[in-house]
Parts: structure tokens; sequence; C-alpha cells
């Protein structure tokens, strides 16, 4: 099996509007595999390191501020194609330019609180999961509905 790993975290508009079931609930129906996934509040220095990239732009503080404004729920999501499907989930930066059926598309009308972050490829995934993650707090288990995620009657996952 050669399933990928993503990581997303519910930023703290997603819990305080109490639309983290609803969202964690999509990525679970799409046939991911939460493989880790916590509560956590946000330090401004974990928040700077993960938006380093962004640094110096001028949403870049108040960005700081919003991601450290209230508890996150962090997650590692497994599956095929899991980066890319993930960043489709999500939608658009911008709620308001995301189409319905995203996340941001279906939830947020705003640029900043735009109530999700995903890895946007596979080395940023393996960077964020480390970032987010001990080891020991990832789990590795299959289950009973694999054969009806992926055909799976053959060579590796389709
Ligand atoms: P992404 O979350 O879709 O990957 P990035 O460009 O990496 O978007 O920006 C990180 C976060 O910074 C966004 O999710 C959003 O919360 C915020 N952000 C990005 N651009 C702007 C902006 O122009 N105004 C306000 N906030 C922004
Ligand atoms: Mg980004």
């Amino acid at each position: 099996m050669n399933l990928e790993r993503t990581l997303v975290f519910l930023k703290p508009d997603a819990l305080q509007r109490r639309l983290a079931g609803e969202i964690i609930s999509r990525f679970e129906k799409r046939g991911f595999l939460i493989v880790g996934m916590k509560l956590i509040h946000i330090t401004e220095e974990f928040a700077r390191r993960h938006y380093s990239a962004h640094a110096g732009k001028d949403f870049f503080e108040p960005l700081v501020r919003y991601t450290t404004c209230g508890p996150c729920i962090a997650m590692v999501l497994e599956g095929k194609n899991a980066v890319k499907v993930a960043r489709s989930m999500l939608g658009e930066t911008f709620g308001g330019e995301s189409p319905s059926g995203t996340v941001r598309g279906d939830y947020s009308l705003s640029n900043r609180f735009n109530l999700i972050h995903g890895s946007d490829s596979t080395q940023t995934a393996e960077d964020e999961i480390k970032r987010f993650f001990r080891s020991e707090e990832l789990v590795s288990y299959s289950r009973e509905d694999i054969q009806w995620i992926y055909d799976t009657d053959g060579a590796g996952i389709v």
C-alpha cells in the first residue's frame, strides 16, 4: 500500500463556530483514515514558524494573532493522493472566492478566517506532520471498509 499523509488543522474560527464535527466528517466520508488528531492551542512561536513563508507580508501579524486566538484541531489524514485531495476539499484561500462544495466555499466569506489549513505539497506535509505530531502520536491501524474505499483486488490501491 502506498498511501500518502497530509496535515490539516481546523483553525480557531472552526471551533468557535462549532463547525469542527461537520468538517472532520467530510474527510471521514471521503474515505480518509485519521491517523493523528489532537486539540491544541498554537503558541505565537509555533505560528510564526508554521507560517514563516509569509513573514513580512501585510497579513502576517494578523494571521499569527488569528492562529493563536483559540484552540485548533490538528489531524493527519491518510489516503490516496491525500495532499492534493485534501487541498481540493479546502477550496481557494479566500472563503468568498471558494467554490461551493468545499469547506471554505460552504462556510467562509473571509480572506483570513477561512477555517482550515492543509499542507500544500508532499514535502510540506512531511515537515508539517513532524512539526505538529510526535511519531508516537500517530496511530497506524487497518479498517474493515478499506476494500470498499479502494479497489484492493490486485496490485496496489486503485
Ligand atoms: P492557504 O491557507 O490557502 O494555503 P496561504 O496563502 O498559505 O493560503 O495563506 C495562509 C493563510 O493566511 C490563509 O489561509 C489565510 O488565513 C491568511 N491569508 C492569506 N492571504 C491573506 C490575505 O490577503 N489577507 C488576509 N489573510 C490572508
Ligand atoms: Mg498555504
